[in-house]
């Protein structure tokens, strides 16, 4: 019988050779960061960051203490508790190498219901010189059709009548950035790690708004004192799966969530701190004065390239990303769509060439041992694609330019969320927090071809450009009357 060695501190010494592993004194380290959504995304990107940091300078600062705030997210906290908050990187390069590296900077994990007072009491300790976050877009509260915070959710609601037993992030964040304020400590900054453009700017503005209704002097405080760095993040990271575990087992390691990622990783950041920093630039982080171009860039090529896929492969059947890329229609499809469509609204971005940019990505899309899963990529994209694709489209709507690549993604959507099947009928894992209003709005095609268009918190405008309903209802015409998604693609790319 094969025996596995438990992945833990005391047993550190004992993992393959192979395995790389923390080489600092994890005992010695403080809690400078709190971090608020310990998923997959934050233990590929910023953990692994702080990891690589800790691991060069020795520094004792910058420990992470994770914060999970929702039921879901106890067992993420009882499985790194019982490994002593260590897990495995499984880091997966296109060649079919495997790097395994145990990241060590997590030291300490709280489940916010389980003891509120506990987890802002940690936020509002003198050693905690910033509070991250990967909430996900729906954790800002925002709300795209007014554009201001959404006060009506039932967690905003509880918060605001309970300020020191809160529900939801910025209950928290108020309730600890009040205490440091009182005992006269200073601020912490807030820095969202999340694929949201200007995430500080959003963080910041939403933060301020349920502030100023809870407590105005409190908000005057936050808004002179808090620091929120807009950043770009980048590391695909797809969901873990028993065969991952089973990877490691058969390298003779037992860990009951590692991580799986590819080895390319990016993070650009606005140099503004409110109360120190690690030196995160001494691990390859860009600290860049303005974020903005790096972000469009990453957003409307990168994720608005996973979109296209996404929808369009779901249609055809195709499971993952690379399974895409290695199908040549679709591989060039994607680049015609970034040439013709994305890149020719982008602003330059200084010290990046945009062709390697694309030819990078197309090799990261392909890499055959990161398995991403379609049904991740069209996860929420009700939240995602007002920003990855619709602004290139409104913008090549502006200057005459292209738009029938991403007609075809929107016809495809269109029939993705009407049918909930593939080409062959097979069903389709649909999530989305408005998958009842897109597939009411797409079983409309039948009597109004715009129906789905009308989705205005989505689409804004778009039903108002003839360019586009022109381009659009040919491409759902054809898609309707003979779900060929190959066949359309292919006579748009001849
Ligand atoms: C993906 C991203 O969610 C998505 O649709 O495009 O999760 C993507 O993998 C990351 O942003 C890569 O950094």
């Amino acid at each position: 019988m094969t025996t596995f060695i438990a992945l833990n501190q005391s047993n550190l010494p004992h993992l393959p050779e192979s395995f790389v592993r923390p080489t600092y004194d994890r005992s010695k380290l403080k809690a400078g960061i709190v971090h608020i959504g310990v998923g997959g995304f934050h233990r590929s990107h910023e953990a692994y960051y702080t990891d690589e940091l800790l691991a060069n300078t020795q520094s004792t600062e910058w420990g992470i203490c994770g914060v999970g705030l929702r039921e879901a997210d106890r067992k993420i906290g009882d499985v790194l508790k019982q490994q002593d908050y260590l897990y495995t990187l499984i880091v997966k390069h296109p060649d079919g190498k495997i790097e395994n590296r145990v990241i060590g900077s997590i030291i300490d994990f709280m489940l916010a219901s389980d003891d509120s007072s506990a987890v802002i009491n940690k936020m509002a300790n003198e050693e905690t010189k910033i509070v991250s976050l990967t909430i996900t877009e729906g954790g800002y509260h925002f709300n795209p059709v007014t554009n201001e915070f959404d006060f009506d959710h039932p967690d905003v609601q509880h918060d605001l009548a309970n300020p020191t037993t809160p529900k939801m992030v910025f209950g928290y964040l108020t309730a600890a950035l009040k205490k440091r304020r009182d005992e006269g400590l200073p601020a912490f900054t807030i820095q969202s790690c999340d694929n949201i453009q200007h995430n500080g700017d959003m963080t910041r503005r939403m933060l301020l708004a349920f502030a100023r209704k809870q407590d105005p002097d409190l908000a005057t405080w936050i808004e002179e004192e808090v620091r929120f760095p807009n950043a770009m993040v980048d590391r695909i990271t797809p969901v873990t799966t028993s065969a991952d575990i089973a990877i490691l087992k058969d390298a003779g390691v037992d860990d009951a969530w590692p991580v799986v990622c590819e080895p390319f990783h990016q993070w650009v950041i606005e140099d503004t701190f409110s109360n120190g920093r690690p030196e995160w630039e001494k691990v390859g982080a860009q600290f860049v004065p303005d974020v903005t171009p790096y972000e469009t860039m990453k957003i409307r090529l990168l994720n608005a390239g996973h979109s296209v896929l996404g929808l369009l492969g779901s249609i055809h059947g195709h499971q993952t990303i690379d399974g895409c890329i290695a199908d040549p229609l679709f591989a060039t499809y994607l680049r015609r769509f970034m040439d013709i469509e994305a890149t020719p609204v982008l602003a330059p971005v200084e010290g990046i060439d945009l062709e390697d940019y694309k030819s990078t990505l197309i090799t990261r899309f392909g890499n055959p041992n990161v398995k991403d899963n379609l049904a991740r990529i069209c996860l929420e994209s009700s939240a995602k694609l007002p920003t990855f694709l619709i602004p290139t489209i409104v913008e090549n709507l502006k200057k005459g330019g292209s738009v029938k690549y991403a007609a075809l993604v929107i016809a495809a959507w269109c029939y993705y969320s009407d049918k909930g099947t593939d080409k062959n009928g097979e069903a389709l894992d649909i999530i989305d927090a408005m998958k009842a209003e897109l597939h009411n709005a797409a079983t409309g095609t039948a009597n109004d071809k715009l129906s789905f268009l009308k989705l205005e918190d989505i689409f804004g405008e778009l039903i108002n450009s003839e360019t586009f309903t022109t381009e659009y209802s040919r491409q759902l015409d054809a898609l309707y009357t003979k779900p060929d998604i190959a066949q359309l693609m292919g006579a748009l790319i001849e």
